[in-house]
């Protein structure tokens, strides 16, 4: 083989995948061998990659163009056939996902910490994706993290930088380079789904305005030629749409909180009838009506409940999984639908092998992600299009839609408060002490509450029958409602506790309630229960969605 050279190496601690993937530092990432023995990793272990097809791109951030170059020169040294790169270093999540489908590709490696800030001193992230397109498995994984235990040696190649901002195919070794423009296999797949004629139409009113904040990541170049070259939106419904390596120095977390340029433009008489936003990697999609915030929650309710309005799913649904902190809402436009919902640990990787066997069609989880098996991603800007094309044909308000909802289900009031950067000593004692808690609660009552059950959530595929235990702390009341404590899997300074809390309201004269109060009963038993202030010395949550 051209030129391979073996490289002696060590292996780093905590090279453990966690909620999507292998998130540090930048710094961390950029010691010497640091990213080489993680993908050096993933080539020891899926050896279906040996004279394949790898997807290889990343949602553009800092460290992103010079981890591709040692990551194409890896896999060249490693017997890659071919590799499709996208232009610049730069594919969407979602569109990695479209691209290994489509070229039938044996797995692809995404660059990418999503939401998390980017720059030399801020975030990077790596993800390994199987052949269907989704996350890998948590035994796919947990392989590769054996693997970085014990690895002392990588294999990589001579070779010059290739230049990746030119389409075409180019030689890298003995493996063969397409540097390729995802944006059009992605437009391709949309139009297929929804009603683009009815969209353009809805655009081509003038009634209706739009704006579409890429938040300067990676769907700034599919969302301007989707929206507004394809389908006639204004010029500069897209805003924020060069993706750049620190993002502006913002967030890429499209919340009421990091996307506030955009609710701005959502707010008031003069507000835009519609206005939505993506994350860093593209997966993502906050929904706004004027004056009006869809929960990520309600969004998959409402989607699932009119899905047969919209090409793509017109034959209706197989069924629907939503994560376990995900609100109830969906669960109860399955059963009036007479469909299966599934109930899935935190992270996409556990509808892979739902979607696959044809059991659910659509998925989504209350962290602002919504997907169907169009992908094995979630799909910030599919999510997107779909409310598109449901307002297209319905000519109704974001927010009519959502309260004409309501009004047939039941309201789920969900909130979820994000306590970021704690200690992690603190954190690990607060969740010990409330597994202490769980035998003692079920029965005993707080205030209007009664609880009913009490667990730390063990999910078991119903798929390969694989178990995955420890998912979170569920305490569920007798009135369906929920408080549910977990930690993330995706930060990377100290630890971030996550807290979900959710009541279900059927009185539709109760449904117009600000969120906060009607669950202020709810947040302070979580609070107490949880010894919040005395074990995080925190007295209020560093965000709230
Ligand atoms: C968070 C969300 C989770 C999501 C994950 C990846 O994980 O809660 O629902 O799947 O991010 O999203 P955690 O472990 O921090 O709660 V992103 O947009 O990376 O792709
Ligand atoms: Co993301």
């Amino acid at each position: 083989m051209t030129d391979r050279k073996e490289i002696a190496t060590t292996p780093f601690d905590g090279q453990k995948p966690g909620t999507s993937g292998l998130r540090k530092k930048v710094k961390v990432f950029q010691q010497p061998h640091y990213l080489e023995n993680f993908v050096q990793a993933i080539f020891d272990t899926q050896s279906v990659l040996n004279n394949g097809c790898l997807v290889v791109g990343g949602d553009g951030r800092f460290y992103n163009r010079e981890a591709i170059q040692i990551i194409l020169r890896i896999a060249a040294a490693n017997g890659v056939a071919t590799a499709l790169v996208g232009r610049g270093g730069i594919l969407s999540t979602p569109a990695v996902s479209c691209v290994i489908r489509k070229y039938h590709a044996q797995g692809g490696i995404v660059l990418s910490a999503s939401h998390n800030p980017g720059g030399a001193d801020e975030d990077f992230g790596i993800k390994f994706n199987v052949a269907s397109g989704g996350p890998a498995p948590e035994i796919v994984t947990d392989d590769i993290f054996v693997r970085t235990r014990s690895i002392d040696r990588y294999f990589t190649i001579a070779a010059a930088p290739l230049d990746l901002d030119l389409l075409g195919e180019y030689q890298l070794g003995d493996m063969k380079v397409q540097v390729i423009d995802s944006v059009a296999d992605y437009a391709e797949l949309m139009a297929s789904l929804f009603n683009f004629d009815a969209i353009r139409q809805l655009f081509e009113s003038g009634a209706f305005r739009m704006r579409f904040d890429a938040m300067h990541a990676v769907t700034g170049p599919y969302a301007v030629e989707i929206l507004e070259n394809i389908l006639g939106a204004e010029p500069g419904t897209v805003i924020n749409g060069i993706p750049l390596e620190d993002f502006g120095g913002g967030h890429p977390d499209p919340n009421l909180v990091h996307a506030h340029e955009l609710v701005a433009l959502a707010h008031g008489s003069d507000g835009v009838d519609f206005a939505a936003a993506s994350d860093g990697d593209g997966d993502r999609n906050m929904i706004l009506g004027n004056d009006f915030f869809v929960t990520p929650s309600d969004s998959l309710a409402v989607l699932a409940a009119n899905a047969h309005l919209v090409p793509g799913y017109h034959q209706g649904i197989a069924g629907i999984a939503r994560s376990m902190p995900t609100s109830q809402a969906a669960d109860r436009v399955a059963a009036a639908l007479g469909v299966d919902c599934y109930e899935t640990p935190t992270g996409w990787k556990f509808f892979g092998n739902l979607l696959d066997a044809g059991r659910i069609t659509l998925c989504g989880e209350e962290s602002f992600g919504t997907g169907s098996h169009h992908v094995r991603e979630k799909d910030g800007l599919w999510a997107v299009l779909f409310w598109l094309n449901l307002l297209a044909i319905k000519r109704q308000s974001v927010g009519a839609i959502v309260r004409e909802h309501w009004q047939r289900f039941g309201r789920n009031y969900y909130t979820r408060h994000d306590y970021e950067a704690i200690n992690s000593t603190a954190a690990d004692g607060l969740m010990h002490h409330l597994h202490t808690l769980l035998p003692t609660l079920p029965q005993r009552v707080f205030g209007n509450y009664t609880v009913a059950y009490a667990d730390d959530f063990c999910y078991v595929d119903p798929i390969d029958a694989s178990m995955s235990t420890g998912q979170g702390i569920r305490i569920g009341f007798t009135d369906g409602s929920r408080i549910v404590f977990r930690l993330s899997g995706t930060g990377t300074e100290g630890a971030t506790l996550r807290i979900y809390i959710e009541q279900y309201e059927p009185d539709a004269t109760r449904h117009e309630r600000p969120v906060q109060d009607a669950l202020q009963p709810l947040i302070t038993i979580a609070r107490e229960l949880a010894q919040i202030e005395a074990r995080t010395e925190r007295t209020a949550p560093t965000v709230i969605t």
